[in-house]
């Protein structure tokens, strides 16, 4: 009985919260999600959620962000796009005494008490489960790689391609041969893509494409494609996400691997803020989600699985 009375309890004090979400924007199919699980999640607790769009740009988030305060919201959920400069910003919020929730990128702040948790994946593993499928792939053979980087300055950029260099730093037959950033978009990820086909010998010099996200994999696939080569085989393509389209992709034999992200950063968010308001509970600094490498085999299941997960 206890129990129930603290679920209900916790419910109703949940459906007096108001939270204040500034995402970053629609880059990409699994922020998408994102958005939509967080929008669903807050439904689920009875807690209103107000979502500022910022159009990829950081001076749009801490407007954002300062009109969270101002209104007077319990809590401020923030995706930050790149991993410098919030200080400032965060320290109005402090001030105000308004808890920060980071969800799905990190900063770096040299004060951790300018926000109170961060939900997000370990992102230089993620890069490292890519890595280590490719060597392991390759069994010793040559390969060059060509990588899309996801937004540059965005610590999840960093994190993945740190991730995937550790990993194939063992292999010196796996070489990194042109990096570049595609912007986490299948546009500007189809661009970079057909820059680097371009000087790479039409890019029959190209063993494999590791790309930041699934998005910007899906723009490489069509680039790849049209130069007259197969995806997934000519050239293996190996991303993070695990959207619905990668695994279609995955289907007609275009894509080889991709690493899961679960889009429900908000959920476990939304716990940690409903603990502290009710009790003082002090949530980890990292709430951690899993990641798990999928391919071909698994694609149809994680299509079907996938339906009621906000893509
Ligand atoms: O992988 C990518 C997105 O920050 C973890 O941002 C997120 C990344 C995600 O646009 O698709």
């Amino acid at each position: 009985a206890s129990t129930i009375a603290t679920l209900i309890s916790g419910a109703a004090y949940a459906e007096s919260l108001t939270v204040g979400f500034s995402q970053i924007g629609s880059e990409s199919g699994w922020r998408a999600a994102e958005t939509s699980v967080a929008k669903e999640q807050a439904k689920q607790r009875g807690i209103t959620l107000k979502i500022a769009d910022a159009q990829q740009k950081q001076e749009n988030q801490i407007k954002a962000v300062r009109s969270f305060i101002a209104q007077g919201v319990d809590a401020i959920f923030i995706a930050p796009v790149v991993q410098t400069g919030w200080e400032p910003v965060l320290e109005e919020a402090k001030d105000a005494k308004i808890p920060v929730f980071l969800l799905d990128r990190n900063i770096t702040a040299k004060d951790p008490s300018l926000y109170m948790s961060v939900v997000t994946a370990d992102n230089v593993y993620e890069g490292k489960v890519a890595g280590d499928w490719l060597v392991k792939e390759m069994a010793g053979k040559a390969c060059n790689v060509v990588e899309l980087q996801g937004t540059v300055g965005a610590s999840v950029a960093l994190d993945r391609k740190k991730g995937f260099s550790e990993a194939i730093a063992g292999a010196p037959e796996i070489k990194i041969i042109r990096t570049q950033s595609g912007d986490f978009t299948r546009s500007k990820g189809k661009e970079v893509m057909e820059s680097f086909i371009k000087a790479e010998d039409r890019g029959k010099n190209i063993c494999a494409v590791y790309s930041h996200n699934d998005d910007m994999a899906i723009g490489a696939i069509q680039a790849i494609k049209e130069a007259g080569l197969k995806p997934g085989s000519d050239i293996k393509v190996i991303s993070i996400d695990a959207v619905p389209d990668i695994f279609k992709a995955m289907l007609a034999g275009e894509a080889n691997l991709t690493v899961e992200l679960t889009p429900n950063m908000a959920g476990p968010a939304f716990d940690a803020l409903i603990a502290y308001k009710k009790d003082g509970t002090i949530p980890p600094k990292i709430i951690q989600t899993e990641s798990k490498a999928f391919g071909p085999e698994s694609a149809q299941q994680q299509i079907d699985l996938k339906k009621n997960m906000g893509y």
